[in-house]
């Protein structure tokens, strides 16, 4: 499964069960302790979808935003409706506040930060829930029938083992928003798509010397590929399209070739300043447009 499908998950599980916790309590719970518990879901949400969205989404952080806000904003209000309308703001506040600002953390830090970034946050907001349960339960927020269970949640070795277990799932799960080779933490990442029948975007601009990332997704519904031929030697460090072959090698030139869905990668290094065009090689493709121009400079 990947990384964001686990973390969405975590976050969506643990707001839907809280949530009900809160709601069939909302009789024991003042103004005070429903807007710090919707100010804590809006904030805490809004941090980690909204990092989340920022890395998976870097370099749109329009998307990242809007998506952030959306969401951390509709869940907040969400939690504090059936609450009273402090709640409601609060919640909405936080949620639209924090999306916004997690994603501009999710832009700004370099990828391998992401995840010890995440992970505080993931642990932080699991104990801030705990902790928020612990105290509801302890102002009567208690009814016969919880009663059973509420005799563990005082038991702090429950908390300890959930936080225990947040930690070790969150370093089980793969993390592959850049694929980032060994000693190179700071490759330049070009993100290139292909339609029927375009690139987009249609002009790339690629430092020479600096190792980068190209991939290719294919979107379209048929497959494509992407060919490009230099007048110099361009080096390429490692391609998805010849079954993860290391090591360095020397072309004039680069073939990526995906089906519908799928994503081709290469890692490349131009040696010398130029600008040529980029096609498609299936036939009848570059006449209907699947034309770009790349320039290495
Ligand atoms: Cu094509």
């Amino acid at each position: 499964m990947s990384t964001v499908f686990q973390v969405l998950a975590f976050v969506g599980m643990s707001y839907g069960w809280f949530t009900w916790f809160v709601w069939k309590r909302k009789k024991h719970m003042d103004h005070m302790l429903g807007m710090i518990s919707g100010m804590a879901m809006g904030m805490m949400i809004g941090l980690i979808t909204g990092l989340l969205f920022g890395a998976v989404y870097q370099g749109d952080l329009y998307t990242s935003t809007i998506w952030g806000m959306i969401l951390a904003g509709s869940l907040g209000f969400l939690f504090g409706v059936p609450l009273s309308i402090l709640c409601t703001i609060e919640g909405t506040l936080s949620g639209i506040m924090a999306g916004m600002m997690g994603a501009m953390l999710g832009e700004m830090v370099p990828a391998d930060k992401v995840k010890p970034l995440l992970f505080l946050f993931l642990l932080f907001y699991t104990a801030i829930l705990l902790l928020l349960t612990k105290l509801i339960v302890s102002r009567g927020g208690q009814d016969a029938e919880t009663k059973k269970w509420v005799f563990s949640i005082h038991n702090p070795i429950l908390p300890a083992a959930l936080l225990v277990g947040v930690f070790f799932w969150y370093q089980s799960i793969p993390f592959a928003f850049h694929i980032i080779e060994k000693g190179e933490t700071t490759l330049e990442v070009v993100k290139l798509v292909a339609v029927d029948f375009s690139y987009k975007p249609s002009e790339i601009y690629i430092k020479k010397g600096t190792p980068t990332k190209v991939t290719f997704k294919n979107e379209g519904n048929v497959e494509h590929d992407f060919e490009l031929v230099s007048d110099e030697d361009i080096l390429i460090q490692t391609t998805s399209s010849t079954n993860h072959q290391h090591g360095k090698t020397a072309a004039k030139k680069v073939h990526l070739h995906a089906k519908p869905g799928e994503t081709a990668t290469v890692v490349l290094k131009a040696t010398a300043a130029g600008t040529y065009q980029f096609y498609c090689t299936i036939p009848g493709h570059k006449e209907s447009g699947m034309v770009g121009r790349i320039t290495f400079l």
